[in-house]
């Protein structure tokens, strides 16, 4: 068989309808590790429940995303998570649904592996969130969960240290309110607040533009140009005041 037609007769095997994200609203990626639970507790010596390296290979990973052909009004980042917010003319590859959410789950997965050094593997989902508004209520529910997750993976690891078994440590927490966790936390002089911003908020990435002296090319004379740098920030507000925040960033009018 000729090349050019078993080239034809395999590709019409592919899955045939290739999908579109639609032009409509704003879109939002979510990458999340595959199996990170295992990895984390039994694959890998990590600090419990956070670590910096793993907090270092999820930074590297969302920086790395900004530079892997689309254009991000924002990314964020919590636990084992990443999401990324896109400009709504930055996606690429004439808006193919395969191909964007394999590309950035490919894309993270091998960064975080290279910077962690231990395989780490994200799957990826799209949400189309229509505009500011719901970019604002999606950041503030994962963050949310942020917060939920934080509070519950300290309070397991006291119990672990003090001996409790994991389905035993599970158990105890079970049907707890948050406000008891948080007591439960202090009894064991752990002040939720003063934990890391990162743990407890997740964190976010942003170009930030600013003035640099450069000069011109033509001329020689010395001039203020306009750069872009990648900025985290690691320090976020929380619940309303995040929202606050974000509708800043996101250039969006106080309602
Ligand atoms: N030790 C440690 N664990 C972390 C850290 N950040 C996230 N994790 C763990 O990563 C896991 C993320 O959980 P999930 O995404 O719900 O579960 P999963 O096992 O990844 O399963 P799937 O996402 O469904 O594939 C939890 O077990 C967290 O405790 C960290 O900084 N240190
Ligand atoms: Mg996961």
């Amino acid at each position: 068989m000729k090349f050019e037609d078993l080239d034809a007769a395999m590709r019409a095997r592919e899955t045939p309808n290739e999908t579109r994200l639609s032009k409509h609203g704003l879109w939002v990626a979510r990458l999340d590790g595959r199996g990170f639970t295992r990895l984390t507790k039994e694959l890998l010596t990590l600090e419990k429940p956070f670590d910096l390296r793993f907090h270092d290979a999820m930074s590297h990973a969302l920086a790395h995303l900004f530079g892997c052909g689309f254009t991000l009004r924002m990314g964020y980042s919590q636990s084992d998570e990443i999401s990324l917010l896109f400009e709504p003319d930055g996606i690429p590859f004439e808006r193919k649904t395969r191909k964007i959410l394999s590309v950035l789950a490919g894309e993270a997965s091998a960064c975080f592996s290279l910077s962690l050094g231990s395989l780490g593997a994200f799957d990826c989902r799209l949400s189309n969130v229509e505009d500011e508004n719901g970019a604002v209520d999606y950041f503030r529910w994962r963050q949310a969960d942020a917060a939920r997750n934080a509070l519950g993976a300290h309070c397991y690891w006291i119990l672990r240290r003090q001996g409790l078994s994991p389905r035993a440590a599970t158990k105890r927490l079970d049907g707890l309110s948050l406000a008891q966790k948080r007591e439960f936390l202090s009894e064991n002089d752990v002040d939720f607040e003063a934990l890391p911003r990162w743990q407890t908020r997740g964190f976010a990435a942003f170009y930030e533009t600013f003035e640099k002296e450069a000069t011109d090319r033509k001329s020689g004379a010395s001039v203020m140009a306009r750069r872009k740098r990648l900025v985290f920030e690691r320090e976020l507000p929380f619940g309303d005041d995040f929202g606050a925040w974000l509708r800043q960033r996101l250039g969006e009018r106080q309602a």
